[in-house]
């Protein structure tokens, strides 16, 4: 209850912030674009991360709010990028399950895109597999209208969820992002090579860009590029920063 009176009033004190993390065109760059990762900078609490809140966020449904000012704040962002010469930079939002059920998510969407002049297609929509899967009609619908904008979807932490092969052809999808987990230990030489090599596979099939997370070593880096992964994402090319600091460390991912 502590936690949820604060949460309240963490949007009108303005202590939400949003981390950037580069996505790289495999192996090594150039940065084609930032996934936006939500904190909450709390008087009390310090730098506090969504898996702390965003639960609680999701029950009391102050998720769209909050999901709300990232949609808007990261368009902002990214208006002022492609300002500084970034101008080929495209931003990933996550959106939640409740968000995504949530009849105001195109227009929310529609007006940030256009208060902000942005081409909709520089605007990534991550979707884990099981948000899409909750109410999985009422979501194609969603993500068809979303489409429709322009924006692009991304399927989120692939692997983890139970979409079917059917479902999933249905989806109106242009990225596949493999899950971290199947990424730890690639390099060790146990299954999740295959694994790996077969989602690639499906994911080309389907026409998606693949994307591989949570890449940490120069091993796995090799090894996901090898497979044919397009885009590398993970702290070994470059960790969630501020806006400030990530201009700052373009130089490590070269531009
Ligand atoms: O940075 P990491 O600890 O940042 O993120 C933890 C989890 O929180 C991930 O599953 C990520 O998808 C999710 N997340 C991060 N930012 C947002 C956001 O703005 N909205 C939603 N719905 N989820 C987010
Ligand atoms: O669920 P989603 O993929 O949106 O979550 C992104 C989460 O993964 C964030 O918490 C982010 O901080 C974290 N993350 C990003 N890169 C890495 C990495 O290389 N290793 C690990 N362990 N976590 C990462
Ligand atoms: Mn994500
Ligand atoms: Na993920």
């Amino acid at each position: 209850l502590q936690l949820q009176q604060e949460l309240l009033g963490a949007l009108d004190r303005n202590e939400f912030l949003l981390h950037y993390q580069p996505k790289v065109v495999a192996p090594a760059g150039p940065m084609i674009g930032v996934e936006a990762l939500l904190r909450w900078n709390s008087p009390q609490r310090g730098m506090v991360a969504p898996d702390a809140f965003l639960p609680l966020a999701e029950r009391t449904g102050l998720i769209v709010a909050i999901g709300n000012w990232v949609i808007n704040e990261a368009c902002r962002q990214l208006k002022l990028w492609h300002g500084q010469g970034h101008d080929s930079w495209s931003i990933a939002v996550n959106l939640s399950t409740v968000q995504l059920g949530h009849p105001g998510l195109v227009d929310t969407v529609r007006d940030a895109l256009q208060r902000h002049d942005l081409a909709p297609a520089c605007l990534v929509l991550e979707v884990t597999e099981s948000t899409a899967m909750r109410d999985a009609e009422t979501s194609l619908i969603i993500l068809d209208q979303l489409t429709s904008l322009g924006v692009s979807i991304s399927i989120d932490d692939f692997g983890t969820g139970y979409s079917s092969l059917l479902y999933l052809k249905r989806l109106p999808a242009n990225e596949l992002k493999i899950d971290r987990g199947f990424v730890t230990e690639l390099a060790q030489g146990n299954d999740d090579a295959a694994i790996v090599s077969a989602i690639i596979a499906l994911g080309k099939t389907l026409g998606l860009k693949i994307v591989a997370e949570g890449v940490e070593t120069a091993e796995q880096q090799a090894l996901l590029t090898r497979l044919g992964c397009n885009t590398l994402q993970g702290y070994y090319l470059g960790r969630p920063v501020a806006a400030e600091k990530l201009l700052a460390s373009l130089d490590s991912v070269q531009e």
